[in-house]
């Protein structure tokens, strides 16, 4: 019973409370009407064509934002093709350049190794040079030698044609007449000789083979007992016969006496006659 008088009460709350609410639509009618009314009085009635003008405004300004989007449209598109166009531009420059690089690393590489390969021809060359160089000298050398050896023999065969006979380095004349030993040391000189100088046991057995008695380039006249060779050496290695020498101060010119066996000198005084050996020197 109780909740029958409930509902009672929220039906008749509800019926209520919707009368209220269509009071206040009903309201807010009538106040529009209202200001209407105010607004036709302060304004007065709307012109003919009003409506039409607001429209023309209204496609007017669709028109000039539709222009303005298709601007800004167009100016993209261009934005994108000059920075794609740029772009591309840039990157063929940058293969070109790469292109180039290379080129110019591979041409200088080129130029390495043909430098290299100069470089080495160059050494080669070089060596070659220095090896003419050396050859060449020693051409040079040999043919100076030759020369001399040439101007050895001529001089030999000039002396051999007018009784010189060679031995070793030296020519040798004996003479066929007889003399004092200062007279044939002086027939040597007007030669372009002097007497007889030995200083090797080849030399000695040389003049042995003329087996003859000949005053030979020794003398102890400037110090008695100190024997030496007209070329002012002192006398080393003798060939003195047994004995010899033994003349003293009487005795100061040595001679080839004994021509039969190796040891030969004898001193004798220098005015004795006697055949005598010039000596001449070919090379130096
Ligand atoms: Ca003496
Ligand atoms: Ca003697």
């Amino acid at each position: 019973m109780d909740e029958v008088y409930v509902n009672t009460e929220e039906v008749l709350g509800c019926r209520r409370k919707s009368k209220r609410e269509h009071q206040t639509v009903e309201d807010i009618y009538m106040n529009h009407e209202v200001i209407q009314t105010v607004q036709r009085k302060t304004t007065g009635p709307a012109p003919p064509g009003s409506e039409d003008v607001k429209k023309s405004y209204w496609r007017a300004a669709v028109i000039l934002l539709g222009l303005l989007c298709l601007f800004l449209l167009i100016g993209l598109i261009t934005v994108v093709f000059l920075f794609t166009q740029g772009k591309s531009q840039w990157e063929m420059e940058t293969e070109i350049i790469h292109e180039l690089y290379d080129n110019v690393t591979s041409e200088r590489n080129q130029l390495q190794t043909s430098y290299n390969i100069l470089k080495t021809k160059q050494d080669q060359l070089q060596t070659s040079y220095n090896n003419l160089v050396k050859e060449r000298d020693q051409l040079q050398k040999r043919l100076e030698d030759l020369t001399t050896n040439r101007d050895d023999l001529q001089r030999k065969l000039q002396y051999c044609q007018e009784n010189w006979v060679a031995f070793s380095d030296s020519l040798y004349h004996v003479s066929s007449k007889q003399k004092s030993w200062e007279e044939s040391r002086r027939d040597c000189l007007k030669k372009g000789s002097d007497l007889m100088i030995i200083n090797s046991r080849e030399e000695q057995n040389f003049v042995n083979q003329f087996k003859k008695h000949l005053w030979i380039g020794l003398t102890d006249s400037e110090t008695e007992g100190t024997w030496k060779w007209l070329n002012g050496t002192q006398m080393t290695t003798s060939y003195w016969n047994s004995g010899e020498p033994n003349g003293g101060r009487k005795e100061n010119c040595g001679h080839v006496n004994t021509y039969d066996s190796l040891n030969s000198w004898n001193d004798a005084p220098c005015s004795v006659l006697h055949f005598w050996i010039c000596e001449k020197r070919v090379s130096p």
